[in-house]
């Protein structure tokens, strides 16, 4: 049976992708089909009625940005990359985005703006919240990290403010990103798990919704939240047809399906992750999701203090992992570079990275103050001054000191998950756009000491073609065999750890540490 293509709308929190693909003979086959880069978008924030404060710089009036994300435009990306497929016989599209963000729906639309995580309208109100249920007790129910941009503390965000109050009242459904673009593809709501697992209304054991956390948030926002979530679905689900005024996929007997895949980006990049017995992964793009696959959460309170979170994965699993800022701030570093520095691109500041001294500098790139966006080089060249360390400034040295100290967190990571989870770990899977930096994958088989594999770069967007074809009964049930698939379908490289982990015990004494807890 030739079957139609499978076509996977990935959208990271910087660049998306289409990507069509089959799986034959069980070979992902798969073809880009756009690619564009997007960033949140910040807007000054000015006080209510506060005329004078018009003239005066953002800054001196103590108020932060509020920032948003481009939805139509990424909404303008995908259907002009679904119409490029009119010709061709689409099977079903999935979609998944970074975790966390939602919108409203009324009156069949979108209503509003869509808020960044990176908006820190949610400060004060998160501390809150926690403080009045207890950030024990908030742990063991939801088994979330402590995030401020977790939904639960958005929403209570949007309570707090007048204007996204009233939206928050007239709103038939909160949904969130992946769902709300599938509502737009085929006009049907639901909540896909793995992605509501993100939320912090999630009862991580029954995997349900958390009625006892969604009634206390309701409270504190005056609405009953229960009622505007919509019903979870799991992965694989056929939620709909694509609506042909958005394009004409399929046939005109059947038109393309919508199936919820894993909608978590960092889900779909796990059932990607070629992992072997022992091994942890390492999620990495804009953020380097670093953890191990369970199969029950675990909530202990050094759990907590570690900051590790219980998301949900496919077949049952859990996702325990921890967030690092990844190559966001390597990212970001490059981006002010680059104002001196036009000529500058990302593989030229890697392979600068590589010829710098190592482990001069090392500093915690999971500080807060790397949260937002702006000006990264001196939060960097701040917290080497904070620690008596070398001030980097040359172009190469601030790369190597990114990339050298997100290795370092890499391998806290895996180990605090090791231990915290009491498992073994030998080895470490590394997938995502972040693995291109090979500097990196080997400076994290050197600082675990332990071998590394690395890839697929596209584990995202694979996961979700995978998660379709399973869906269609194009390949087994098994996760593992997904897994095999991955293995037979992409190179994989390998890592032997060069340096002494010595170097980086001791480096790692260097560092600065924040404690959020
Ligand atoms: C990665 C990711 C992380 C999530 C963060 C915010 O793209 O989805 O898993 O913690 O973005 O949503």
């Amino acid at each position: 049976r030739m079957m139609g293509a499978l076509v996977a709308v990935d959208l990271g929190a910087s660049s998306g992708r289409v990507v069509a693909g089959r799986v034959v003979d069980s070979v992902v086959q798969s073809r880009e089909i756009a690619r564009f880069s997007h960033a949140p978008i910040q807007f000054p924030r000015y006080g209510k009625h506060d005329d004078a404060a018009g003239a005066r710089p953002l800054s001196d009036t103590g108020r932060v940005p509020a920032i948003h994300w481009d939805l139509p435009r990424l909404w303008q990306k995908t259907v002009l990359a679904l119409r490029t497929l009119e010709n061709t016989d689409v099977a079903s599209i999935g979609v998944d985005t970074w975790g966390v963000d939602y919108g409203f729906v009324a009156e069949g639309e979108v209503l509003g703006a869509i808020r960044s995580y990176r908006d820190q309208r949610t400060e004060g109100v998160a501390g809150e919240f926690v403080r009045t249920v207890g950030a024990q007790e908030l742990y063991q129910v939801t088994g979330l990290q402590m995030q401020t941009f977790n939904t639960i503390f958005q929403l209570l965000a949007d309570g707090k403010n007048e204007a996204r109050r009233a939206e928050l009242a007239v709103a038939e459904k909160i949904l969130l990103l992946p769902d709300l673009l599938n509502f737009l593809l085929c006009g049907v709501m639901a909540a896909e798990l793995t992605n509501a697992s993100t939320t912090g209304l999630i009862d991580p054991v029954h995997r349900t919704w958390n009625s006892s956390v969604i009634e206390r948030m309701g409270k504190a926002v005056g609405q009953d939240l229960g009622v505007k979530l919509p019903d979870l679905v799991q992965a694989g689900n056929c939620l709909g047809y694509l609506n042909q005024d958005v394009a004409q996929l399929g046939t005109t007997a059947s038109p393309a399906r919508i199936i919820n895949v894993a909608s978590h980006d960092t889900a779909s990049a796990v059932i990607a992750a070629p992992l072997i017995e022992r091994s942890a992964y390492i999620s990495c793009g804009t953020w380097s999701l670093v953890g191990v696959e369970l199969d029950s959460p675990v909530v202990t309170e050094a759990s907590r203090k570690a900051n590790f979170t219980n998301e949900l994965g496919v077949d049952g699993t859990v996702r325990y992992l921890k967030n690092i800022m990844g190559m966001w701030v390597f990212n970001g570093c490059l981006a002010q570079l680059r104002e001196y520095h036009p000529d500058l691109t990302v593989d030229k500041l890697s392979e600068a990275a590589r010829s710098a001294p190592a482990l001069r500098t090392v500093i915690d790139i999971n500080h807060p103050v790397f949260t937002h966006p702006g000006d990264m080089c001196q939060r960097i060249q701040e917290l080497a001054q904070l620690s008596d360390q070398p001030v980097p400034e040359t172009p190469a040295e601030i790369a190597r000191c990114v990339v050298d100290s997100l290795a370092l967190a890499h391998a806290r990571a895996v180990k605090e998950a090791a231990a915290l989870a009491n498992v073994d770990i030998s080895s470490v899977t590394m997938v995502g756009g972040g693995i291109k930096n090979t500097l990196l994958c080997q400076l994290t088989a050197d600082a675990c000491g332990c071998p590394v594999t690395a890839g697929p770069v596209e584990a995202t967007a694979t996961g979700n073609l995978l998660i379709q074809a399973r869906a269609h009964g194009d390949v087994g049930e098994d996760l593992s065999e997904l897994r095999n698939i991955v293995r037979s379908s992409f190179d994989l490289i390998h890592f032997e750890p060069e340096s002494s982990v010595e170097e980086w015990r001791s480096a790692e004494r260097r560092v600065f540490t924040h404690h959020f807890l």
